[in-house]
């Protein structure tokens, strides 16, 4: 009994030496799953600041290759068994910025074995939700460029305590132009850089994360928290009619100061393409229409003037609700803002010859 029990002590203590010995670092797969994604994002940005026993000289740096950890740091992620220095990308002791570079050089690099990221689904009308908004809402035609505005949250269901958040926006590839995806986030200062976004616009996808890192979470957060843009390709609709496409967010992971996981579900939004003769023959009918729109910011009253005739205006909000609809008719309209908010609104006016929109600022001064 007493050997064996001598013997499994020997065999732990081998194991674990081995265990320490044979540990690297992938660069930027800050989770050890044999994947560079968003999700490593999260939790670099989770334990940003902390420090530990640098690697050897020879092992520094955030190239993709094998770095052999000389000793772990004896503090582990909040929800992993696994230690931090996994986060220590370039290896120099202290998991800060310079790290940041394993995220833009290696995103969607693979080490061999993936184990897959767990997300925690959310059930629609029960947990949060992601919600898409257009911006601005209206006629899409081939070459358009598209602006969602993703909202999570509502005033009387606010995201407590907000960290971070990671998602993967999902699309037909074949109908986006590669090269011009992005992400904006807005739960973070204008100057605040530190998201990461991989677009993988071949494959129908791009996935995003975003953290508050250093700055501390939002005590309650509902509203717009980021924007997506996409260009839709040119030529791809025929000449028949329109074509019909679809967006949807899924593999979605919102985390809180603990790094806590909430349940959160997504959103998909189907959208018709128009092919681009049908507007270009509209615009050789009627080249020269003039369309103006002042002031903006608006203070109270916005004056809309055209040389063609006004049919009809609609007004949406921040966060993509319609507020207002009528029709219009003349040359020139006085729309009265003065009983809304302040804020971002986003206005369609449609005349004899097309449809205008415009982003507005309401600001009383
Ligand atoms: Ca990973
Ligand atoms: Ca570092």
């Amino acid at each position: 009994m007493r050997i064996n029990n001598l013997l499994s002590t020997s065999c732990l203590l081998i194991f674990l030496s081995i265990q320490t010995l044979s540990a690297q670092v992938w660069p930027g797969d800050v989770n050890n799953n044999g994947l560079v994604n968003h999700i490593d994002f999260l939790y670099w940005a989770q334990v940003y600041g902390e420090t530990g026993p640098p690697r050897g000289e020879d092992e520094m740096g955030v190239d993709f290759s094998e770095k052999l950890i000389d000793a772990e740091w004896g503090m582990e992620f909040p929800d992993l068994p696994l230690d931090i220095v996994y986060a220590d990308c370039d290896g120099n002791g202290v998991i800060d910025e310079e790290d940041y570079f394993a995220f833009l050089l290696n995103m969607g690099l693979n080490s061999g074995v993936i184990t897959s990221d767990i997300f925690v689904d959310g059930l629609s009308g029960v947990d949060p939700q992601i919600e898409i908004g257009m911006i601005p809402p209206g006629i899409i035609t081939e070459g358009s460029f598209l602006t969602f505005l993703l909202s999570l949250g509502t005033e009387d269901s606010p995201i407590n305590d907000f960290n971070g958040i990671a998602f993967t926006m999902n699309f037909a590839p074949d109908v986006i132009a590669p090269n011009f995806a992005g992400f904006q986030p807005t739960w973070v200062p204008d100057d605040f850089t530190y998201s990461a976004s991989y677009y993988q616009v071949d494959a129908g996808k791009i996935d995003v994360a975003f953290h508050r890192r250093d700055l501390g979470p939002l005590p309650e957060a509902f509203g717009p928290f980021g924007i997506v843009s996409l260009v839709i390709e040119d030529d791809v609709v025929g000449h028949n009619g329109s074509l019909e496409t679809y967006f949807y967010i899924d593999n979605i992971r919102l985390v809180d100061s603990e790094f806590s996981s909430t349940p959160t579900a997504g959103d998909s939004i189907t959208l018709n393409i128009f092919p681009n003769d049908i507007v270009a023959s509209e615009d050789e009918i009627e080249p020269e229409e003039t369309f103006e729109l002042y002031p903006n910011p608006v203070v109270d009253q916005v004056q809309i003037q055209t040389n063609r005739n006004l049919e009809r205006l609609t007004l949406w909000d921040a966060l993509g609700q319609q507020i207002h609809d009528q029709t219009l008719s003349g040359k020139l309209h006085s729309f009265d803002m003065q009983h809304l908010p302040e804020g971002m609104y986003y206005l369609e006016v449609q005349t004899s010859s097309g449809i205008h929109n415009r982003k507005l600022v309401l600001h009383r001064r």
